[in-house]
């Protein structure tokens, strides 16, 4: 069934609002890019791989029409312990978010072992011939209701089936410009991942991407799992190492054989690839953590189920939290009237001199209706 933002009753597709040409999203004290080789600084807040995209406009969607389909198992997925750990980054490598560390307790769980792949998201699709957010086209009248009053229509060329895909410069750009890099394409989608000259032949194997959490949601209700909170993915992902950097350890990443999917050289512009892979790698490419769950650090973000706050951890930290599931609602400084979901581990855009969020304590954020090229998700069940 096509929905729209009519009979939706999920989140808004308030990225309407979130009309952005050119932002200093990756620098929060404004203006000035500072340019990382080996860590971050206490403070200095490079970050957005997500916030403050080239304007995008979404199709509202819903879970509603989803039906469990009755055959959700533990295939494929491995038990992660119940436990307590410190939250948050133990060295001084964080962004601002990720401080102050806190106690929280997870109870167990199972997670996926890997990214859910296209063909697990093929086989959803075609039992429940659901249409991603992507695919969808946005309905003005519709997205009017949403918006502030008085906010003018887009062009016709913006309020198409699109997503965005990751275009790299041929020269180098300030990183304060998002836009240099993601380009808001008409036919990207899951099944058009580079846009729509792309495919997924010999893909199978690969994390699906250009799903927005929606549709994450939509996936894990019918697959009979849910998202993780990101307290159980941050507690899974550290597997039993307290107060470590990485999800192997304190090893830095470029050190040794190669530890996960990341971007190598000069970003955005120069990919050496040592890795072995300019974009999306197929699932299980790396070594897993001692959870044996793989590439929980790059490749592709992970959609997490608890909404955003900057300042959540600050929120929280005299508390002993059990089983925390996020804050009530959602706030980025960086574009306050756009709600965003929690992203987790970073991917294949993730270089030192930029966000690093191949650590294990980082943190990011992406609107709801939002679909990129490096972010997919993986499911838990109780
Ligand atoms: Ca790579």
């Amino acid at each position: 069934m096509r929905l729209t933002g009519k009979n939706s009753s999920s989140v808004i597709a308030i990225c309407a609002v979130a009309i952005v040409a050119v932002i200093a999203a990756c620098n929060q004290s404004g203006g000035k890019v500072a340019a990382r080789t080996d860590s971050i600084p206490k403070g200095d807040t490079i970050m957005s791989c997500t916030s403050n995209l080239p304007s995008r406009f979404a199709a509202a969607t819903s879970t509603d029409s989803i039906v469990a389909n009755g055959k959700s198992s533990y295939v494929g997925m491995v038990k992660i312990p119940g436990g307590d750990f410190q939250m948050g980054a133990a060295d001084k490598e964080g962004r601002p978010d990720e401080y102050p560390q806190h106690a929280v307790h997870v109870d167990g769980f199972y997670m996926d072992a890997t990214e859910v792949t296209n063909a697990q998201f093929m086989e959803f699709v075609k039992a429940t011939h659901y249409l991603t957010t992507a695919e969808r086209t946005p309905d003005w009248v519709e997205l009017q209701k949403q918006l502030p009053p008085g906010t003018p229509k887009p062009a016709d060329s913006l309020l198409v089936a699109a997503s965005l895909v990751f275009t790299p410069p041929v020269h180098a750009v300030a990183l304060n410009d998002v836009s240099q890099w993601w380009q808001w394409v008409k036919g990207a989608d899951w099944k058009h991942p580079e846009g729509p000259g792309s495919n997924l032949k010999g893909k199978e194997n690969y994390p699906v991407v250009q799903v927005s959490w929606d549709d994450a949601m939509a996936y894990a209700k019918w697959a009979g799992k849910r998202l993780p909170t990101e307290a159980e993915w941050e507690w899974a992902a550290r597997a039993g190492l307290a107060n470590q950097t990485y999800t192997w350890g304190n090893e830095p990443v470029e050190k040794g054989q190669p530890k996960a999917n990341i971007w190598q050289g000069h970003f955005p512009d120069r990919n050496t690839v040592a890795d072995g892979f300019a974009r999306v790698a197929p699932v299980k490419s790396f070594a897993a953590n001692a959870y044996g769950l793989y590439d929980v650090a790059g490749n592709v973000w992970e959609w997490c189920s608890d909404w955003y706050r900057s300042d959540y951890y600050a929120q929280v930290a005299a508390k002993k939290l059990e089983n925390p599931t996020g804050p009530a609602a959602s706030y980025d400084p960086d574009e306050p009237t756009v709600p965003k979901r929690v992203v987790r581990g970073g991917s294949f855009l993730c270089h030192a001199s930029y966000c690093a969020s191949y650590r294990v304590s980082a943190r990011m954020k992406t609107s709801p209706d939002t679909g990129l090229e490096h972010t997919g998700f993986r499911c838990v069940k109780q």
